[in-house]
């Protein structure tokens, strides 16, 4: 780490509210579906939704930090309501490049589930508003939308955590969530 890194040495407050607006934020990431392409079990349920206007499947908001192991990154994710065939609307999902930081995640507003992964563990963890979840180092995570209104939740992470996407595009995870029958439905996931 450079010695020359400047940190952020005076506290200060947002205002976060159950939307995801985070005031002030210094960056957004908006994700198509198409940006998460081949991710969906449904390949066709995919290819279609993707052609039909190619929806905003979820927003990142974020105030940045430095990347250090001692400032804490706080973001929003508003994960939008819908699904690709039967499965819902979710998060491309990813390791921290640096595997040993760890992240919390508290939920503002809807219904969702964070998916957990590391080697051939799986967990999920319900999330509403008011709860707060613990993401351990070493998992991959993503969060999937259950509801029928926007899921959304703030995350707290480690400024030098970082996001690596590859292994998850190569590997997937090994539970998608689905709706069948009119029920929420973790499943094995079925490989596109
Ligand atoms: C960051 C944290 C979240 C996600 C966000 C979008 O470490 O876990 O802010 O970035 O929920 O998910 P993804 O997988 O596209 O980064
Ligand atoms: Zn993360």
């Amino acid at each position: 780490m450079s010695a020359s890194i400047e940190l952020t040495d005076l506290p200060f407050g947002l205002l976060v509210d159950e939307r995801g607006e985070l005031r002030p934020a210094t960056s957004k990431v908006e994700r198509r579906l198409s940006q998460m392409a081949g991710m969906y079990a449904d390949a066709e349920a995919e290819r279609a939704a993707i052609a039909d206007g190619d929806p905003l499947v979820y927003e990142v908001h974020q105030y940045d930090m430095p990347q250090h192991p001692g400032e804490l990154v706080v973001c929003t994710t508003i994960l939008h309501a819908g699904k690709v065939g039967e499965e819902f609307f979710m998060t491309k999902g990813h390791y921290h490049e640096v595997r040993d930081r760890g992240e919390v995640y508290y939920g503002l507003r809807g219904e969702g589930v964070l998916v957990l992964a590391r080697n051939d563990a799986a967990e999920t963890v319900p999330i509403g508003p008011g709860v707060v979840a613990y993401v351990p180092p070493h998992w991959a995570h993503r969060t999937v939308n259950t509801g029928s209104e926007p899921f959304v939740f703030l995350a707290v992470y480690p400024g030098d955590a970082g996001h690596d996407y590859g292994t998850i595009e190569t590997e997937g995870f090994p539970q998608s969530v689905v709706a069948r029958d009119g029920a929420v439905l973790v499943t094995r996931r079925e490989q596109a």
